[in-house]
């Protein structure tokens, strides 16, 4: 006989990261329509909208929800249109781009970051993001989730703020010179299931989900809820987030998937409680 409590037995905390589902991702100046892919940021915002925040379900799931924003000073070290102020390792590139003249859009270079005099990888992008501009913010028609609820939370995150190192991941800038504190911010709510997505899948996505499994949550990419920009990349990149343990599911299947999680939780924690109440029972009323 069950004669315990299993109710709030589950004590498994989600996040949910919406990233960079801004205005130049989907309309401006880095609009992914007009990227290699050619597919369409604008697309996901009803798949965010109608299915993953519905008020019922985020706000009895999620303990916090955070959107991140690529957030860039006009001199950023990532537009192509700085490259001849940008701190260019002349070494390191190869033959066809010797020279910051050389380089067009997409191309990937080697620049320095002056701090710590170290070289590293960077595509060159269009001028996109720049803060306080319209093209850095959130899309109008993204809904905006409240702190109702499970959610004690919603934070927004501004990234790639340092003019002198790039911040696809919301957790690291590049080259894990600086942290983001998501990770502090998650851990303080003891996040365990981090569900991810947005824009760009190859880009911010990627890294996010990589570095969040990399961190040790369990981790969930929404994949009809992103979009990308190269066709080769994102499928590389779907490749490497599944090899490396990241789960890729469907926006319709993140509630059923969330409850499924915390049944088993309760199932689990339920055998222990039923163990543990037999050894009492055991040492108090069978002997
Ligand atoms: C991103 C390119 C440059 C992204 C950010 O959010 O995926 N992509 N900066
Ligand atoms: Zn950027």
């Amino acid at each position: 006989m069950v004669f315990f409590n299993i109710m709030n037995v589950s004590n498994i905390k989600n996040a949910l990261l919406l990233v960079d589902v801004q205005n130049d991702f989907i309309s401006g100046s880095l609009a992914l329509k007009n990227c290699p892919a050619k597919e369409d940021g604008a697309d996901i915002i009803p798949i965010i909208n109608d299915e993953i925040l519905q008020d019922q379900l985020c706000s009895q799931f999620f303990s916090i929800i955070v959107y991140t924003q690529d957030w860039h000073p006009k001199s950023h070290c990532s537009f192509i249109d700085n490259i001849e102020h940008s701190h260019f390792d002349y070494q390191s590139n190869i033959v066809h781009l010797a020279k910051p003249t050389d380089v067009k859009v997409f191309d990937q270079v080697y620049l320095k970051y002056p701090l710590l005099n170290i070289t590293y990888p960077q595509i060159m992008w269009p001028k996109h993001c720049i803060d306080n501009t319209w093209g850095a913010e959130l899309c109008k028609d993204l809904k905006i989730a409240k702190p109702t609820g499970t959610i004690k939370d919603v934070q927004f995150l501004h990234k790639g703020c340092d003019r002198d190192i790039d911040c696809y991941s919301a957790f690291w800038s590049n080259e894990k010179f600086v942290s983001t504190g998501l990770k502090e911010k998650l851990d303080s709510l003891s996040i365990q299931n981090v569900y991810i997505c947005g824009l760009a899948l190859d880009i911010c996505v990627y890294h996010t989900a990589m570095d969040s499994k990399d961190f040790g949550y369990n981790t969930y990419l929404i994949v009809d809820a992103c979009r990308g920009v190269d066709t080769f990349k994102i499928n590389e990149a779907l490749v490497n987030m599944s090899d490396n343990g990241i789960s890729i599911i469907q926006a319709n299947q993140v509630y059923e998937h969330i409850s499924n999680t915390q049944s088993q939780d309760k199932i689990t924690n339920t055998q222990l409680k039923s163990q543990d109440k037999s050894r009492i029972r055991y040492k108090f009323f069978d002997r």
